[in-house]
C-alpha cells in the first residue's frame, strides 16, 4: 500500500466515523442501569449522566472548613508548576528543545495547601508556583482516607457493567490555575465532579492524525534552591514519552489535518459523571466553587484489550505513522523540485 493510499483511507476513515456518531457528548439524567450504562461503553463514546454521584455526602460536605477539619494534620502529595501545566509539553529556555515535563512533588500539610489555593481567590499578586493535588496513583484510600466514607468505593452501576473493581481511585483538588494539556489513558474513566467545574474537551482515538503525537524526552520542573523558581531538568538517564499530543485544542494549529478534526466540549458541575472512554485524548480545565476549589474523585477501570477496539485504533495509527510519513517525502520532493528549478 503507498503512502497516499494512507492518507486517502484515513480522510475516508474520518468522514465515515464522523458521519456515524454524534458531534457532541451524550446527556443523560441521574444514575444510568449498568445495561444502559454499557451500552455507552460498547460503543466507546463519552456520556455525561448528569446529578448521577449528586446524593453523595461529599457533593454537600466538601466546603473548605470540613475539608481542613476532617483531613486534620495529613500531609499530602502536591504537583508544583510554573503555570498550572502539569505532565505537558514545554519548550526549555535554555536550549530551545520540547520536553515532556512532569511536575515538581511535594508532600504538604494538607491544610496549608488549601490556604494556597484558596489565597489566589483574593490576592493580588499571584504566586510563581501552581499548586495542584493530582497524584493519579490511587491515592482516596491512602492519604485522603479521611475522606473516603464521603465518596463511593467504586461506582456500583459501572462495576457491574465492566465485571471488575476500579484500578484506581484519585482525588483531584486544585483552582483555576491548573490545566491538564491533552492526554491520553488507557483505562475507562469515570470522573465524578464534587464542587467547582471541570471542562473536558475530548477527542476521538480514530483523529490520531490530527493531534500531533510526538517523541519527546522527558524532564521535571526541579525548584532552584536560592530563588526557588522552578527550572526544566531533564531526567537522568535520559527517557522518552512516545506518542504524546502537542496539539492545543483551544489554539488550534493551521495545520491540513485539524480540519478532520471534530473535537467535543462538556462542562461538569458539582454531583456531574463524565464517562470517559478509554484512550480518547482529553484535556482539562476548571473553575473553582465560591470556595475557590475544584475538587473531583475519578475510578479508573481496566480497558478490555480484547475484542475489535483496541486493533481498530492501533490499525488508525498505524495509518497515520504511514501517511506522516508521506507528508515529509512530499515536503522533502518539493524542495529537491525547488532547488532543480532555482539551479536552471
Ligand atoms: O482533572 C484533571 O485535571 C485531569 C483529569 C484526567 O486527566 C483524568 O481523569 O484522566
Amino acid at each position: 500500500m503507498s503512502a497516499l493510499t494512507a492518507t486517502a483511507s484515513l480522510i475516508e476513515v474520518l468522514s465515515a466515523y464522523h458521519e456515524l456518531n454524534s458531534s457532541g457528548v451524550e446527556e443523560r439524567s441521574g444514575e444510568p442501569t449498568p445495561l444502559e450504562f454499557s451500552r455507552g461503553v460498547r460503543q466507546n463514546f463519552p456520556v455525561v449522566f448528569r446529578g448521577a454521584v449528586s446524593h453523595w455526602k461529599a457533593v454537600t460536605n466538601w466546603r473548605a472548613a470540613y475539608l481542613r477539619d476532617t483531613m486534620g494534620s495529613e500531609s499530602i502529595a502536591v504537583a508544583e508548576t510554573p503555570l498550572g501545566n502539569a505532565d505537558s509539553a514545554v519548550v526549555r529556555e535554555e536550549d530551545g528543545k520540547r520536553y515532556f515535563v512532569k511536575p515538581h512533588e511535594r508532600q504538604m500539610p494538607f491544610g496549608e495547601f488549601l490556604d494556597d489555593l484558596q489565597a489566589k481567590v483574593t490576592s493580588e499578586s499571584e504566586s510563581a508556583m501552581v499548586r495542584y493535588a493530582q497524584s493519579q496513583d490511587d491515592n482516596l484510600l491512602r492519604e485522603f482516607a479521611p475522606l473516603a466514607a464521603d465518596v463511593g468505593r467504586d461506582i456500583p452501576w459501572a462495576s457491574e457493567a465492566l465485571g471488575q473493581q476500579p484500578d484506581a481511585a484519585n482525588v483531584w483538588i486544585g483552582n483555576e490555575r491548573s490545566v491538564s494539556a491533552l492526554h491520553k489513558d488507557n483505562y475507562e474513566n469515570l470522573f465524578c465532579q464534587i464542587s467547582g467545574y471541570k471542562r473536558f474537551v475530548l477527542i476521538s482515538p480514530y483523529e490520531a492524525i490530527c493531534v500531533r503525537e510526538t517523541s519527546l524526552q522527558a524532564a521535571t520542573y526541579v525548584p532552584n534552591p536560592h530563588t526557588q523558581r522552578l527550572a526544566i531538568v531533564p531526567d537522568e538517564p535520559a527517557s522518552e514519552v512516545l506518542f504524546w499530543p502537542t496539539v492545543d485544542p483551544d489554539s488550534p494549529p493551521g495545520t491540513a489535518w485539524w480540519r478532520y478534526c471534530r473535537p467535543m466540549e462538556v462542562e461538569l458541575a458539582p454531583g456531574d459523571v463524565l464517562y470517559l472512554p478509554a484512550m480518547w485524548y482529553h484535556k482539562v480545565s476548571q473553575r473553582g466553587s465560591d470556595e475557590g476549589l475544584c475538587c473531583a474523585v475519578n475510578y479508573w477501570y481496566d480497558m478490555e484489550f480484547g475484542g475489535a477496539f483496541y486493533p481498530g485504533v492501533s490499525f488508525a495509527r498505524q495509518m497515520t505513522q504511514m501517511a506522516q510519513q508521506e507528508e515529509e517525502e512530499e515536503e522533502e520532493e518539493e524542495e529537491a523540485e525547488m532547488w532543480r528549478t532555482q539551479a536552471w
